[in-house]
């Protein structure tokens, strides 16, 4: 393992610098340094592998994806040994996989952890990336390459008061290795997300009372997370190879085929045993598997979100609680759809409270807890399950410029800008492993990080066999790629809700919708057609060659 060290050290040439020791990281770490033979340096700021499954310890904190299809598919042999527990991977058996990976192809020892990367400059003069880290590394790089994953800012909101509270605060994205002991606490959560819908319940399973602040009430569906039938999966390993090729080419990164049937054409009576099934079935599979104008009909959506907000009620045994879990303002799926395990039976326990703070907003956090309009709830510990300045947060935490040192944060001042959500136009050789503009967030992570890390490896490949030296996305590919984006954006659901997707979370940033919404299967063949055309949508300067004398 590379050890940090607080030493300024001299400049270090490689040919790549990569961000990050996620899925994504580790991944482009073993191409460039196996496949491609190439020099690097990988930083990452935790002191172990793992990206988000490092950083997302709380309760409860699992994975949405099926965790047979939640793994590398390059490492076939490890396909057949490694044997998940259960439907949805936890948090530690995800880290534990990613470190088994780490540790199984040696590439700890070749990366540099705990260590921040702060600035990132394009160097006119010698077109190379010169970075800087908060370790006093200085390198230059051909490659700039960033495995940052796209929830790992975390926000805690500004509220009045903050700093006064006198017990304990936590932010789900950042949780104690040690862990939290609510026993005997009084807790307060503050988001109703995936991290907080995941937390939740197990909070108030271990606290002696549990508030939960909701603003916005959520759609959810059940997990029905079980232990994995050990004959399904043995099942799974003989055909990974046609599982894989059916994700690839799917809408959202997962090995099932999509419905071709429409929810306004079947009956009411074949739409409530479509859902009921996809209910029993649970997961991302209730869309999925229901009919395929969900996402896209604003009259088809309304009957499942109708079929959801009849199961909260019949779940929830107090009706003005149900009520106030009903959601309303937005259809179903437009904000990201959660999967839950007894989040709503949850507030029948005695002591859980709901507080709508959509009807009586926080005022401040004072140093005994939290004010509303209605009043001051008492606590002793606040969770934040507030999520993240997703997929711009991260680099701008960063000074990352290009050519003629203009910032990124200035590029993407209304709205990420790029070409294919892998680069920018005047940032050559700056590349994104699911930046935004790509499947990303819409999709099961690691298929999406599987195909970016193989694209960028291939150009990488191909400029050394074709002696370019730069590769920059060209302006004008860049805004038909972010037009074509919003073009599919607005054909969707998905902009009737204020989502984190569209940066609606965080007060003053632009709305635009950041992450690719025409599935992954297309967008793997748009790539692919870039490909074939030589790159089409980017500008490959040649290496000057000093002429003889
Ligand atoms: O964050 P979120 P998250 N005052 O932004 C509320 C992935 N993920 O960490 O909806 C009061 O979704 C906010 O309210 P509203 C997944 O992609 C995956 O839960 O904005 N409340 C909301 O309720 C997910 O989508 C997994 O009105 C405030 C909550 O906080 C993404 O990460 C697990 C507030 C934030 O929800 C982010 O999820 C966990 C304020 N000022 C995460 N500000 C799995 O795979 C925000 N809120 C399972």
């Amino acid at each position: 393992m590379v050890e940090a060290t607080k030493t300024k050290t001299a400049t270090t040439e490689v040919d790549a610098v990569v961000i990050g020791a996620g899925f994504a990281g580790l991944y482009m770490l073993k191409k460039l340094r196996d496949d491609l033979g190439l020099t690097w340096r990988i930083f990452e700021a935790a002191d172990d592998v793992g990206g988000t499954w490092y950083w997302n310890r709380y309760p409860g904190a699992r994975c949405d994806s099926e965790a047979y299809v939640y793994s590398f598919s390059w490492d076939k042999e490890l396909l057949q040994e490694w044997t998940w527990s259960g439907k949805y991977p936890e948090q530690p058996e995800i880290l534990s996989y990613l470190q088994h990976v780490a540790d199984r192809h040696d590439l700890k020892k070749d990366i540099q952890f705990s260590t921040r990367v702060t600035a990132a400059h394009f160097n006119d003069d010698t077109n190379r990336w010169d970075i800087e880290t908060d370790q006093g590394d200085h390198v230059s790089a051909r490659f700039f390459i960033t495995g940052i994953g796209c929830l790992s800012a975390g926000q805690i909101p500004d509220i009045a008061g903050r700093d006064t509270f006198e017990g304990d605060s936590y932010h789900t994205s950042s949780w104690p290795h040690e862990g939290v002991d609510f026993a005997g606490k009084r807790v307060g959560v503050i988001g109703t997300g995936s991290s907080g819908v995941q937390s939740i319940p197990v909070i108030a399973q271990q606290a002696e009372h549990l508030t939960v602040f909701q603003r916005t009430p959520q759609f959810m569906i059940p997990a029905r997370h079980h232990t994995v039938d050990s004959h399904y999966l043995d099942e799974v390993k003989t055909r990974y190879d046609e599982v894989w090729d059916t994700a690839r080419h799917s809408v959202a990164g997962f090995p099932y085929t999509p419905t071709d049937k429409s929810a306004l054409e079947a009956t009411a009576e074949e739409r409530q045993a479509a859902y009921e099934a996809g209910w029993a079935e649970g997961g991302f599979r209730f869309t999925g598997a229901s009919f395929k104008d969900i996402g896209i009909d604003l009259r088809a959506n309304a009957t499942a979100a109708e079929f959801i907000r009849g199961k909260i009620r019949e779940t929830v045994d107090d009706p003005e609680t149900a009520e106030k879990l009903v959601p309303t303002d937005h259809p179903y799926g437009s904000k990201r759809t959660l999967i839950d395990t007894n989040y709503f039976e949850t507030y029948n326990r005695d002591n859980v409270e709901l507080v709508d703070i959509r009807h009586a907003p926080i005022q401040e956090i004072t140093p005994r807890g939290i004010r509303t309009e209605d009043g001051e709830y008492e606590l002793d510990i606040i969770v934040f399950a507030t999520g993240f300045d997703a997929m711009t947060g991260s680099f701008f935490k960063m000074d990352i410029r290009g050519k003629d040192g203009v910032q990124l944060k200035d590029k993407w001042a209304e709205g990420p800008q790029t070409y294919l959500g892998l680069s920018v136009a005047g940032f050559p050789n700056m590349f994104m492993i699911t930046g935004p503009g790509s499947p990303s967030v819409l999709s099961n992570m690691p298929v999406s990080i599987e195909q970016h890390v193989e694209w960028i490896s291939d150009l990488v490949e191909y400029t050394g066999e074709h002696n370019v030296e730069t590769v920059e996305a060209d302006e004008d590919a860049q805004t038909a790629w972010v037009a074509h984006v919003n073009d599919i954006a607005s054909k969707t659901l998905f902009p009737l809700a204020n989502s984190w997707y569209l940066g609606a979370n965080i007060p003053g940033k632009p709305r635009a919708f950041m992450p690719y919404p025409g599935g992954v299967g297309n967008y793997r063949a748009k790539c692919d057609e870039v490909t074939a055309n030589g790159y089409e949508g980017y500008t490959l300067t040649p290496t000057q060659v000093e002429a003889a004398t």
